[in-house]
């Protein structure tokens, strides 16, 4: 060896490091899935946005490569790559250390937002190869690595220079590992959406996206002059406002808050918050200084205008949340978490300073636009009179006993008890269903028809979705109850199935079905999704039949297109029509037979935005009536 420093102590450390993240990548992205294959672009960008927050970079650029890769780069100072302690160079630090952070960390900022913010170095060990160029002080330098390992040799640990330039920057090219995730084709939806919101965090940056890739190559900017008061009109977009966008900002004991908030006539909240433009999942302290305080000007409001009587108790914060879609934005210089994936913002001075800027700034805009006040004040009744409805329905409910096993309605059950092992198919139609119940294993699938349109619970109160016999027939067959804003019941210890299964055909109408599904459980059971319990079947469409070889299905028109390429003799094609055309046998071998089926895993991405994402699930032109959920719904995971 060259250079003796290869071995020291701190290059074991460093294997070391790699290891643990090769052995357990899901600790540190998440999954495996394809959305922790997408979090390892998100990780890589995030740096360029510290660079863009720190001040000196203004664009950044993410380009799908066509041969699976990503590229990177931004316009900022470029990583240092000068030499750093023990022989190493500063770049090598930030890609082979696990939380290279601190002394690298733009003073400013610490952005890293949780558990999963780990960094570079865990994208660099979960990669076939990593290339980093640097433009800084007139050259370009190159380093590269494989699997997380450094492939060049230094002298002095210096980096080689392939060129010459005046600007600065880095760019950073890296090939994820196929023997680590289960997928590596990069889903370019949840990606867009992801930058996109980015864009809207940070008004003065420009995202350039390109997708190089041959099925769809694409390229888009994403700039957000509006900030965040765009990010709020884009969730609403395909929302009923029944406010303008309120925006506001102040800065107190040195953290800033923006907040946007608009009011739609729907019956749920959306509160997102954001610190150091890391998305806070779990929420945390910016949201309840946010919430009391809105709460308690509400209420305030409400009395002074005499909707609310002497005698009339306050609204509950869920009532004044009623519509409210909402973005708290804050930046603070010592961000702390806590909470399960430790995305939940633990600052107490967070809460104070959020509380403060909130009761000055909405209460000077409420004194300017009584009318909007007003509006606001009527989604809160609305809101009260349905929480006292649905109280009075659960206390009738729970005496009368919630739900007789009896009434399984037309569930036809699996004979295995042991949850690990059992599925529930939902089946769209009840000619489907019958033949579902014919083709199914009764050993563990169970069948579950349902007909037509389930109710849309994202505009019913609680007491009608109990109503609905085949939404309670649904909580019962599962076995977990379930829960809602006011008292939790739900248990998912309970649950009888390790796979639920949505069944429905790949038309629009399958898909409104999906969505309507998916809208109910996410509502009242979102354990199921968030627990990777709840799966989208994918019947083909087609299934082509060679002269000879093998018989295959075809799941979509792309599918058939690559197949009339790849063959060249003759072949048969059959269509599907729809599930309630296949007879058993058809029915067990495209959608039940766990050896040949397609499964879509529903997953909930830490993404919220409703981008135009909704065929996503079924390929199908969809309005976008309802998107989050299939914004939220990632691909496929074949399951065999
Ligand atoms: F572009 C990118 F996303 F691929 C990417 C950019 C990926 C990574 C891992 C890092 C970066 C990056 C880092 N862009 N800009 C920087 N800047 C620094 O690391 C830097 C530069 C200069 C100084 C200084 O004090 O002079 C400090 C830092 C942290």
């Amino acid at each position: 060896m060259a250079n003796t420093s290869t071995y020291d102590a701190s290059s074991i450390t460093v294997l070391e490091g790699l290891e643990a993240v090769r052995k357990r990548p899901g600790m540190y992205i998440g999954s495996v899935s394809t959305k922790g294959l997408n979090h390892l672009i998100y990780e890589i960008v995030d740096n360029a946005v510290d660079e863009h927050l720190a001040g000196f970079c203004s664009e950044i650029r993410v380009t799908l490569e066509e041969d699976g890769s990503a590229t990177v780069t931004d316009n900022g100072r470029g990583i240092p790559v000068g030499m750093h302690e023990k022989g190493m160079s500063a770049e090598r630090l930030v890609f082979t250390t696990l939380h290279a952070g601190g002394k690298f960390d733009n003073s400013a900022y610490k952005t890293s937002g949780g558990l999963h913010g780990v960094g570079s170095s865990v994208v660099n060990a979960l990669s076939n190869r990593l290339t980093v160029t640097v433009k800084s002080d007139g050259r370009i330098y190159e380093d590269k690595y494989e699997k997380g390992i450094p492939v060049l040799e230094l002298a002095d640990g210096l980096l080689p220079v392939i060129g010459r330039t005046k600007e600065t920057g880095t760019t950073i090219n890296f090939l994820p590992d196929d023997t680590i995730f289960d997928k590596t084709r990069f889903k370019e939806d949840e990606v867009k959406s992801r930058l996109h919101e980015t864009a809207y965090l940070n008004p003065q940056l420009t995202i350039f996206y390109e997708d190089k890739r041959p099925e769809n190559p694409e390229q888009l900017t994403f700039h957000e002059p509006d900030g965040i008061i765009g990010f709020i009109k884009d969730l609403n977009k395909s929302r009923e406002p029944v406010s303008d966008v309120i925006y506001y900002s102040g800065e107190s004991e040195g953290i800033t808050v923006e907040v946007a908030l608009q009011y739609v006539n729907e019956f749920h909240e959306d509160v997102l918050g954001f610190c150091n433009n890391i998305y806070n999942s779990e929420g945390g302290t910016h949201l309840t200084g946010f919430k009391s305080t809105f709460t308690n000007v509400i209420n305030t409001y409400a009395r002074e205008l005499n909707i609310l009587k002497e005698k009339d108790a306050n609204f509950t914060g869920t009532d004044v949340r009623n519509g409210m879609t909402a973005v708290v934005s804050i930046k603070h210089p010592d961000p702390r978490f806590e909470g399960q994936t430790k995305t939940k913002l633990d600052n107490q001075d967070a809460a104070k300073v959020v509380s403060k800027v909130t009761g000055d700034e909405i209460v000077r805009y409420f004194d300017r636009n009584l009318d909007t006040l007003k509006n606001i004040i009527g989604c809160a009744e609305k809101a009260a009179k349905i929480r006292k409805t649905e109280e009075k329905a659960k206390t009738n409910m729970l005496s009368k006993q919630k739900f007789s096993f009896d009434s399984n309605g037309k569930l036809a059950n699996c004979e295995s008890r042991d949850p690990s092992k059992c599925e529930i198919f939902i089946v769209e139609g009840d000619s489907a269903g019958g033949s579902a119940k014919t083709a199914r294993d009764r050993n563990y699938q169970a069948i579950l028809p349902i007909r037509g349109k389930i109710l849309n619970v994202e505009k019913a109160s609680i007491d009608k979705v109990l109503a609905n016999a085949e939404i309670k027939t649904m909580i019962n067959a599962f076995g977990c109850g379930f829960s809602e804003g006011y008292g939790n019941d739900f248990d998912i210890s309970k649950l009888r199935y390790d796979k639920i299964i949505i069944m429905a055909d790949a038309d629009v109408d399958g898909a409104h079905i999906s969505n309507l599904l998916l809208t109910l459980f996410y509502r009242f059971m979102p354990e199921l999704i968030y627990e990777g319990h709840v799966y989208v079947a994918m019947p083909p469409l087609y299934k082509a039949v060679p002269a000879k070889g093998k018989e295959e299905y075809l799941y979509d028109d792309k599918a058939l297109e690559r197949y009339r390429k790849k063959h060249k003799g003759s072949f048969t094609l059959q269509r599907y029509k729809g599930l309630g055309e296949m007879d058993a046998q058809q029915l067990w071998e495209t959608t039940l037979d766990p050896a040949t089926r397609m499964l879509k895993l529903v997953e909930i991405e830490d993404g919220r935005m409703a981008s135009e994402v909704t065929e996503l699930l079924m390929g199908a032109d969809v309005p976008p009536r309802r998107s989050f959920i299939y914004d939220h719904a990632t691909d496929a995971e074949l399951d065999i």
